[in-house]
């Protein structure tokens, strides 16, 4: 889906939302105060100082819930509990690292908004209405279906209030209520998107170490999956976790030494390049090029699909038979070795294409300029997403 969105948190002094290639939404601000735009495209509002800060816990006190899996034919999301307001009022949302900002549904939004939970401002004792309204257009839908110019867009309105996710709580932070949303979004099973972006002041302002941990576990494994906050949730693996330094000071991104397909690589996939990490985004993008000699090292029979630009896809009788292993290499951080990530075999097909239902999508979206990573490799690791030290850490969960 999305990748998304807020932060809720907004925190202290910014609320960013992002167009970015790594968030898979373009986000215009129509009024918001004082805007900047960053050479990543990267659009900041300044908005007030919302959250008071605390000071912060333990490194051992650490908070979490599951998380579950919307599957409908693949693995699309893993989404969780939150609650905002006073009294709190309950909310689901996918926790997003490819955004920045939270968006909920308000009472405003009604029928477009049918199937999700909606916040009734005039319900809480802590709700502030921040003054002013913007829009978000995602960039990509959820799993496989077409993202078609602003199919996938938003209304916003900037407010603040009350929020907690498990036992973390933040007595006042800025999000987004949603007034209206186009009809795409209305299948989704949960009510929306809290952004977990590298610079995120959440754990800060409710006096937490600022790092998570986040577990996805396929559908076919029993599609469970953890959030952990503040820390890690060292039951989850069994080897170290290897980290690989931050290369991006707006995105979740690592550098990459090279990729191999099934153990063997070429000139083009040999060089290094730089990876965003998105827990909202279902699969993989590359660029162009390098999504094309990643196919061509696994089968001539995959092939563009016209219909809908920018995807691959293979008779689904033949994927069976496919060895489609893809091993990426990292940086360590300082002193530590390069290591590898691997999406496996079993991932090259994201389902049939409902227009077209004996093609199977295969995993690898070409981009516009990015290389993204998203469940599909996520879903096979223990992740640690370490904010204080810009970096992310994996170990093999054992899926
Ligand atoms: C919110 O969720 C909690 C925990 O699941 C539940 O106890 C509570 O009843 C829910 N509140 C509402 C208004 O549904
Ligand atoms: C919102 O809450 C107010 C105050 O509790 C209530 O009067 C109103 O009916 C609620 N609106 C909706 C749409 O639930
Ligand atoms: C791949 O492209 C399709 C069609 O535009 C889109 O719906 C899907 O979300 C894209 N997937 C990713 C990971 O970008
Ligand atoms: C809500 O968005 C839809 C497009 O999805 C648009 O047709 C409709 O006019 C919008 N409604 C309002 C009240 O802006
Ligand atoms: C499952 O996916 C199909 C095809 O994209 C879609 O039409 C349907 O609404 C989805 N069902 C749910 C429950 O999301
Ligand atoms: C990564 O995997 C490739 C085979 O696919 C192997 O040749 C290479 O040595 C591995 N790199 C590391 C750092 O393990
Ligand atoms: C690739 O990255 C490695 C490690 O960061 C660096 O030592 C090497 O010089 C880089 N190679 C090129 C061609 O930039
Ligand atoms: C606020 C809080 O929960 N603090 C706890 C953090 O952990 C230490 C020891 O692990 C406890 O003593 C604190 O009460």
């Amino acid at each position: 889906m999305i990748s998304s969105s807020l932060v809720v948190a907004a925190l202290a002094t910014t609320a960013a939302l992002a167009t970015a290639p790594h968030s898979d939404f373009k986000l215009s601000l129509s009024s918001a105060p004082a805007t900047a735009v960053t050479r990543r495209a990267r659009v900041r509002a300044s908005t007030p100082s919302l959250a008071a800060s605390k000071s912060r816990r333990d490194a051992s006190n650490t908070t979490g819930e599951p998380l579950f899996d919307y599957f409908n034919g693949t693995d699309l999301q893993w989404y969780g509990d939150i609650t905002l307001g006073t009294p709190p009022q309950n909310f689901t949302v996918v926790f997003d690292t490819g955004s920045f900002s939270l968006e909920v549904p308000g009472t405003a939004c009604g029928a477009a908004c049918a199937n999700q939970r909606q916040f009734n401002s005039s319900a809480s004792s802590t709700f502030q209405d921040e003054g002013y309204s913007t829009t978000i257009t995602f960039g990509t839908g959820v799993g496989v279906d077409p993202v078609v110019g602003d199919n996938w867009e938003m209304s916003l309105s900037f407010v603040a209030d009350a929020l907690t996710i498990a036992d973390l709580s933040i007595p006042f932070g800025g999000f987004y209520l949603i007034t209206n949303q186009t009809a795409t979004f209305l299948p989704d099973p949960f009510d929306d998107i809290l952004g977990l972006g590298p610079d995120s002041g959440l754990f800060d302002a409710a006096g937490y170490p600022a790092i998570f941990g986040m577990l996805f576990v396929p559908e076919s494994e029993g599609g469970e999956g953890e959030l952990t906050l503040g820390g890690v949730d060292t039951t989850k693996f069994d080897t170290p976790l290897l980290f690989s330094p931050q290369v991006d000071d707006g995105n979740w991104e690592l550098p990459s030494l090279g990729i191999f397909v099934n153990g063997e690589t070429t000139s083009t996939l040999h060089n290094n390049l730089t990876l965003i990490f998105d827990s909202g985004t279902s699969n993989v993008l590359f660029t162009q090029p390098i999504a094309e000699a990643i196919y061509a090292l696994i089968s001539p029979d995959i092939a563009a699909n016209g219909d809908e630009p920018g995807t691959y896809g293979i008779a689904c009788d033949l994927i069976p038979s496919l060895p489609a292993v893809i091993d990426i290499t990292f940086n360590g951080v300082a002193g530590q070795a390069p290591f590898n990530l691997t999406i496996l075999s079993s991932e090259l097909s994201s389902g049939p294409f409902t227009n077209k239902p004996e093609l199977c999508q295969t995993l690898i979206n070409v981009s516009d300029g990015y290389n993204l990573i998203g469940l599909s490799l996520l879903k096979h690791y223990y992740s640690a997403w370490d904010i204080d030290n810009q970096r992310i850490g994996f170990a093999p969960n054992g899926f």
